[in-house]
């Protein structure tokens, strides 16, 4: 935003020449940094984005709408609906970096086969009966799971159930928007795999805790080569922090009931996705998070329980399947009423690498 020079108080107090000055900086493609330096360079993070909730009550309900409506197929691609952060109006995006929707199939539908750069996930909060097909690999979607496409891996997903199913995505397609990194390609039609197995290939080769294939071992990959995590080990590894630490140990938990584990890449031990942090984050009944800020944004999304957020100092009650946009510099705190699990996707991986990342506890 042009603001007035720093050295007039307005426009009508520039003389002739200045006036001058100004036009032929424009006219030369010129912007003079004495005009911008604090929105350039503001103090601490100033986000267009706002912290937002939406309600899974609301969002439901309109993606079965779409589901009643509007096919899904070539071209479109998804029946997915992106959240829209208002303060970043008229654009399909939860935060500055990351994009968040819900993404609905029918009994008996098929999204197609297609790739690109963007890296995406999806996390399932209820329902199961679709099928996510990676690189050919078919990978079954089960309430709780998080399942990765990582970029330029083909992918299509089919629902050969009688009932339909919902999903969240999560994708870094502002970030690669943003960074003009997008690359999109359509897969061969009608050869997205129908078959149903309850594992897929590549949780039988990787999915086995502590255990890499030797013939894996040359090289490491960029993002997880394990396509499914599953709820059961997600629950299983949240439960047992929490035991561990009542029985008196230290450094299990994130804080005291608040247990958190984090998808990693068995080759790296990093993030399983290059640009996007993902967690799954547990708060005990009765407790309350620290209130922390970072920068960075993230999305949230209640899995299970109920309590509250406050993010800035608003505070707004949560239940199952509330998605929730944080900004960067935003402050979070968390309260369970019940037991409260939460899955979290940030672009933390990101900012890490380029030594931006920051963390303050108020
Ligand atoms: C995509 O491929 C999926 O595979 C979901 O389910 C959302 C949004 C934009 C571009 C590609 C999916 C997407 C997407």
């Amino acid at each position: 935003m042009t603001q007035t020079p720093a050295n007039a108080d307005s426009d009508a107090e520039l003389s002739t020449a200045e006036k001058q000055l100004y036009e032929d900086f424009n006219r030369f493609g010129l912007i003079p940094l004495w005009t911008e330096r604090e929105d350039l360079m503001p103090t601490a993070p100033a986000p267009q984005a706002v912290p937002y909730v939406w309600h899974w009550d609301d969002l439901y309900p309109l993606a079965a709408r779409a589901g009643d409506l509007i096919p899904v197929g070539r071209g479109g691609e998804r029946r997915a609906i992106s959240v829209s952060n208002p303060g970043l109006p008229g654009l399909p995006y939860a935060t500055p970096t990351l994009w968040a929707a819900i993404q609905y199939l029918g009994p008996n539908e098929v999204a197609p086969a297609h790739r690109h750069s963007q890296n995406a996930f999806r996390f399932v909060l209820e329902g199961e009966g679709v099928w996510t097909v990676v690189d050919g690999d078919p990978v079954a979607m089960r309430r709780g799971d998080l399942l990765l496409t990582p970029g330029w891996q083909f992918h299509g997903h089919h629902n050969p159930h009688p009932k339909p199913m919902a999903w969240l995505d999560g994708l870094d397609i502002p970030f690669v928007s943003a960074t003009d990194t997008g690359f999109f390609e359509f897969g061969e039609d009608g050869v997205t795999d129908r078959s149903t197995p309850h594992r897929s290939r590549s949780e039988r080769v990787w999915g086995h805790p502590g255990l890499r294939p030797v013939a894996a071992t040359a090289e490491d990959t960029p993002n997880s080569p394990l396509a499914a995590y599953r709820w059961e080990h997600t629950d299983a590894a949240l439960t047992a922090q929490l035991e561990v630490a009542a029985d008196g140990h230290t450094g299990v938990v994130t804080e005291p009931g608040h247990a958190a584990v984090r998808f990693s890449n068995p080759t790296t031990g990093g993030d399983a996705l290059t640009t996007i942090r993902t967690e799954m984050h547990r708060v005990a009944a009765g407790e309350r998070t620290a209130a922390v800020r970072e920068t960075g944004s993230s999305v949230w999304q209640v899995f299970d329980g109920a309590g509250a957020i406050t993010l800035d100092g608003m505070r707004t009650d949560l239940v199952r399947g509330d998605v929730i946009a944080v900004p960067s510099w935003c402050e979070v705190a968390i309260e369970a009423r019940t037991d409260l699990d939460l899955f979290r996707f940030s672009d933390a991986p990101i900012f890490e690498r380029l030594n931006l990342a920051r963390r303050e506890y108020s």
